[in-house]
C-alpha cells in the first residue's frame, strides 16, 4: 500500500537536478507525486510530463504561492515537498513522512542538527550564518518546545489539513520560516532528521542572499502578536 501522502516537487528551471535524482525518488511509495512549477522554461516540465508527473502552474511565481498550490490540489493526508536542486537528500523523503507518522505535526530535513551537513563551502558560511541567526531569533521569541535547528529548510513534510490551518501569507522564500513560526505558535510537535545537504546540480540559485534575508525578517516582525501585517 502506498502511503497517504504526496509527494510534491517544487521546480523553477531544475533540469539538470531532474536528470540527475529521478531515478533516486521513492515514486512508489507515494499515492501520488505532482509538481509545482514556477514558469520552467528549461525543459524541466517536459522531462515531468514525459514520466506522468501531473504539473502545476501557479498564478504568480514564488515558493511560497507553490505551496499553497499543492496544499489546495492534492487529496492525500500529507505532503513532503522535495525540490529537485540537488541540494536535498531523495534517501530522506520517505524518512520524513515516517516523522508525521510518529506524531509530528511539522518534519523538517536539518542542515544544523548534530550530523548534519551544510551545503556552504566558503570559510565564513554567511547563509548558513544568517540561517542560523534568524533560527535563534524564532526559537527565542516563539518556540516553547524542544529547540528546533533548521526553521528555514525547505525539505519537510506536513499534514495538509495542518498545512491549509496555518494560513500562510508569504509569497516567496520565507515560506518555510512563516510555516515553522506558526507551528511554534501553536505548540505543535516539530521533528527534525539530520540531513546532508548536497551541491546544486546546475542552473541557479533563485535566492539572493540579502533581499531573501531582508524577507524573512519581515516574516519575523509580521508573526508577533498584534503585529500589523507588513506585506
Ligand atoms: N514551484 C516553484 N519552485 C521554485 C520557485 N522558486 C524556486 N523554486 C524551487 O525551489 C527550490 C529551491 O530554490 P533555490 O533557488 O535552490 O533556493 P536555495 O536552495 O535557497 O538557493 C528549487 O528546486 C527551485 O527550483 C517558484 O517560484 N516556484
Ligand atoms: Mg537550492
Amino acid at each position: 500500500m502506498p502511503r497517504d501522502c504526496t509527494l510534491v516537487l517544487l521546480t523553477l528551471n531544475e533540469i539538470d537536478g531532474l536528470r540527475l535524482l529521478w531515478d533516486a525518488l521513492p515514486l512508489d511509495d507515494f499515492a501520488r507525486t505532482i509538481a509545482v512549477d514556477g514558469g520552467s522554461t528549461d525543459g524541466s516540465r517536459e522531462f515531468m510530463a514525459a514520466r506522468g508527473v501531473p504539473i502545476l502552474d501557479q498564478p504568480i511565481p514564488g515558493r511560497g504561492v507553490a505551496f499553497r498550490v499543492a496544499a489546495e490540489a492534492t487529496d492525500t493526508e500529507r505532503l513532503v515537498f522535495f525540490s529537485p536542486d540537488g541540494n536535498e537528500d531523495p534517501a530522506d523523503i520517505v524518512r520524513l513522512d515516517d516523522l508525521l507518522l510518529s506524531g509530528a505535526h511539522l518534519a523538517i530535513a536539518s542542515r544544523f542538527a548534530v550530523g548534519s551537513e551544510n551545503e556552504e563551502q566558503d570559510a565564513l558560511r554567511p547563509r548558513a550564518r544568517v540561517n542560523q541567526a534568524l533560527t535563534w531569533l524564532a526559537n527565542r521569541i516563539f518556540n516553547e518546545g524542544p529547540p528546533v535547528t533548521d526553521t528555514i529548510n525547505g525539505f519537510r513534510a506536513l499534514r495538509r489539513a495542518d498545512l491549509l490551518a496555518l494560513d500562510t501569507s508569504v509569497k516567496r522564500f520565507p515560506i518555510e520560516y512563516q510555516i515553522s513560526i506558526r507551528s511554534m505558535r501553536r505548540r505543535w510537535n516539530i521533528a527534525e532528521l539530520a540531513t546532508r545537504e548536497g551541491q546544486r546540480a546546475g542552473g541557479e540559485s533563485k535566492a539572493l542572499s540579502w533581499p531573501v534575508g531582508k524577507d524573512h525578517l519581515k516574516v519575523l516582525l509580521s508573526e508577533l502578536p498584534g503585529a500589523r501585517v507588513l506585506r
